[in-house]
């Protein structure tokens, strides 16, 4: 019997588990007591990870399209060589840019990086992930108010903050561990939630402040400047490690109590209460995730938490701070290492120089190393519509589920020239596009590192074998590289293992905010897990660490930026035709994403439903004569579909919700994008209710 300790690879949490192996099988799972993230905990997911080796859904070599669309087995050497000439012919015919790929925050650090090697320098490919639906907000809120994509805080914040502020935040089903660490290990600590719903988070919170979808930033310019009128607000912090705070002041004074109410839904009494803790109380701390990072004015609304959080005092010191919470279990990865809005470790695409330093460590050409980053998401899909992007590389990510409203997901296999498709299971909806389609490995068939939300680098260990004719991302993706003749121009023999690939990754990081030097990959294994940066010969003396308690932020002059703009009104309100706001999230702890992974759990066959359901207040139900489980037809300007009701005290009035997970969403979402991270607006459309 074996004990085998590696990483979670649902959430970005990053909690570790100990599998039992006898036999080269997974007898069982459990937490890790001492691991510091977790503790002991884990979710209904965490426990289950096992069942997504489950081989119902799986093949064991790659499938090709044939003339009668029909997907066949084919070899492994058949299926790079057909890659590497579809891919080299369609560069060929029309020019460098027109490949793409659609990556994720679901894979290790290694492949990332290597994807981005093999598909950005290699073939001059677009490429974007789906961390662009979900954290692309954070990480440029953060880029331009900080001067690098860093949340500072650690997971222990949580534990030591005396208020906590959760915004658009539904930990309770998205972040469980940290959820029930807060509630156990701070019971002192008040919470307030801000989200239109009566989420189980907001239930068992001290208070919450149901406010109007997507009016957080009103409500957070009005809060600023109630702050500052009463003073409460931190004078030599904001002297001496802050930019334009004079001109933001200025900025505020427009919004007043007087038009909260009607521009929020939440009372004057109520913002002047939140005002009051956030001044009596000693460590402040806010919490945001998809509810503000989806929006049309997401950056501008993460800002806006920002701007608090530098104005009030404590910034920098633990139990504080504008946190964002991660998504995926390496989503902070991809957002460094992927070489898509980003050279690796932060550098930059328009830095000659940061240009230089990789091509020296890798020993390639600079000519290879693209000058700007990627095309976001919308605009890869939206040339494949113009054919200006004629071939694919999806990696574990499934678009045409999660990607917002646009007909051309349903219709793929046609747009494009060529698309591979890679992923655990052959039957996704992308998978269905496909036209070569290869077997990946989980992540209980491979190694590498993720970097969970509070910058902790952490092993992923091979905890069983792959089933034979299976193969991890790391040599799928090295082989296509080497079928394309790359291996010269890319020294593809200096990234032979994943440990390679995190060696040159570590070197790539040196002198970065970043800097994980100090990090050996094999320590890293069996061990708690270490934050960034952590630089050579540094000793680790906390192993729960914040950044900028220095007050040293990575702009130019090291200050922190007030960024702030005028507020514009949604282009689509509710109207006659489209009476009511729809809502997308997550809708339990046990459902991940598009529910490939989930799907194979017995408990959580038996605890959800099989099929989507709308949620609707008992208001709304009345008005409109309807009882649980009847059918209605939902209908945005984008699209419509038949679904089954449920009611609960979950929605307000004039509000409805629909999960992101059963495919049914996003016929119903609209594509409108924020205008500097081009993350989608999922959280808002409108919607008429007919009863069937
Ligand atoms: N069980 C489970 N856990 C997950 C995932 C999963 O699929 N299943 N996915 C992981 C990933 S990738 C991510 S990104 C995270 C997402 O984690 P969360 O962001 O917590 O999840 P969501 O349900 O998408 O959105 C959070 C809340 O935002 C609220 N909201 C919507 N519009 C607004 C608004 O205008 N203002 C405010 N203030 N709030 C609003 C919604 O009502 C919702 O309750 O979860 C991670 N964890
Ligand atoms: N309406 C609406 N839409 C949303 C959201 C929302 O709130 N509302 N949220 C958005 C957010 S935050 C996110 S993160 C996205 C998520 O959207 P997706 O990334 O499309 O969702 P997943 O189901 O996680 O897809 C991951 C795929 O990778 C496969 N996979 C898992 N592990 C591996 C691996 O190791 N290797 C390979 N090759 N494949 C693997 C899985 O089987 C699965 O098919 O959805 C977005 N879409
Ligand atoms: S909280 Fe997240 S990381 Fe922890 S077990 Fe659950 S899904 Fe995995
Ligand atoms: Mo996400």
């Amino acid at each position: 019997m074996e004990n085998i300790q590696t990483t979670c690879s649902f959430c970005a949490t990053g909690c570790n588990l100990i599998f039992q192996v006898e036999n080269k099988e997974i007898i069982s799972c459990k937490p890790l007591e001492t691991y510091p993230v977790n503790k002991g905990l884990a979710c209904i997911k965490g426990r289950n990870l096992a069942y997504e080796n489950s081989m119902k859904y799986r093949c064991t070599s790659p499938l090709l399209r044939d003339n009668n669309g029909v997907m066949q087995p084919i070899s492994w050497e058949d299926a790079y060589e057909i890659i590497a000439k579809k891919f080299l012919n369609i560069n060929e015919t029309y020019g460098r840019g027109s490949l793409a790929f659609l990556s994720t925050g679901q894979i290790p650090v290694e492949e990332m990086a290597l994807l981005g090697l093999v598909g950005r320098f290699g073939l001059g490919m677009e490429g974007d992930g789906n961390t662009r639906l979900c954290m692309a907000t954070a990480a440029v809120a953060y880029n331009q108010s900080f001067g690098f994509d860093a949340p500072a805080y650690s997971w222990e914040d949580l534990m030591t903050t005396d208020l906590a502020i959760f915004i658009g935040a539904n930990p309770a089903i998205s972040h469980p561990v940290p959820w029930w660490r807060l509630k156990k290990e701070n019971p002192n600590a008040e919470i307030i939630v801000i989200d239109p719903r009566y989420t189980d988070t907001a239930k068992s919170a001290h208070k919450w402040l149901p406010i109007k979808p997507k009016a957080d930033l009103i409500f957070l310019y009005t809060l600023a400047n109630y702050l500052i009128a009463k003073d409460y607000i931190d004078h030599d912090f904001i002297v001496n490690h802050t930019d334009n705070f004079d001109d933001f002041k200025k900025f505020v004074t427009k919004f007043s109590l007087d038009e909260l109410e009607k521009n929020t839904s939440i009372k004057k009494d109520e913002l002047i209460s939140l005002a009051e803790d956030i001044h009596n109380k000693k460590k402040v701390s806010f919490w945001w995730t998809m509810g503000v990072n989806q929006s049309f004015e997401a950056t501008r609304t993460a800002q806006a938490i920002i701007n608090i959080s530098l104005m009030i005092k404590g910034f920098g010191e633990h139990g504080t701070g504008a946190n964002s919470i991660t998504g995926q279990c390496n989503a902070m990865g991809s957002r460094l290492y992927s070489v898509e809005t980003c050279l690796y470790a932060g550098r930059k695409f328009n830095l000659l120089e940061d240009r230089k330093t990789i091509s020296k460590i890798l020993e390639i050409d600079d000519s290879l190393i693209p000058t700007r980053e990627t095309l976001p998401f919308d605009q890869i899909i939206s040339n494949m519509k113009t054919k200006k992007i004629r071939g694919l590389w999806i990696v574990a990510t499934n678009p045409v589920v999660s990607f917002p409203h646009n007909k051309i997901m349903e219709n793929l296999n046609s747009a494009a020239d060529f698309i591979v498709v890679q992923d655990i299971y052959y039957d996704t909806e992308t998978a269905k596009q496909a036209h070569l389609f290869l077997p990946a490995s989980t992540s209980l068939e491979k190694e590498g590192t993720f970097i969970n939300s509070e910058r902790r680098f952490s092993a992923v260990q091979k905890v069983v074998d792959p089933p034979k004719g299976v193969k991890t991302d790391y040599e799928i993706i090295l082989e296509i590289g080497k079928a394309l003749g790359l291996n010269d121009k890319l020294k593809l023999d200096k990234w032979a293992t994943p440990e390679d690939s995190f060696n040159l990754l570590r070197e790539l990081s040196k002198g970065m905010p970043c800097d994980f030097t100090g990090i050996d990959y094999n320590k890293l294994k069996n061990s708690n897990g270490i934050q960034w940066p952590f630089r050579e010969e540094e000793i680790l003396i906390d192993n729960s660490r914040n950044l900028f308690s220095d007050n040293n932020f990575y702009t130019e002059d090291h200050r922190a930026k007030f960024i702030f703009e005028n507020i514009t009104s949604y282009p689509e309100l509710p109207d006659i035709q489209y009476p009511f706001i729809l809502i997308t999230g997550r809708g339990g702890v046990g459902l991940w994403h598009t529910l490939t992974r989930t799907r194979n759990i017995p408990m959580v066959e038996h605890m959800y439903p099989h099929e989507d359901y709308v949620l609707i207040s008992f208001e709304d139900a009345k008005k409109l004569e309807l009882k649980n489980e009847d059918e209605v037809i939902l209908t945005s300007k984008n699209g419509s579909c038949n679904i089954k009701v449920t009611i609960n005290d979950v929605m307000t009035p004039g509000q409805v919700f629909v999960s992101m997970h059963y495919n049914v969403a996003n016929k119903l979402t609209d594509a409108l994008y924020d205008p500097y991270s081009k993350e989608p607006s999922y959280k808002y459309a409108t919607v008429s209710i007919k009863k069937v």
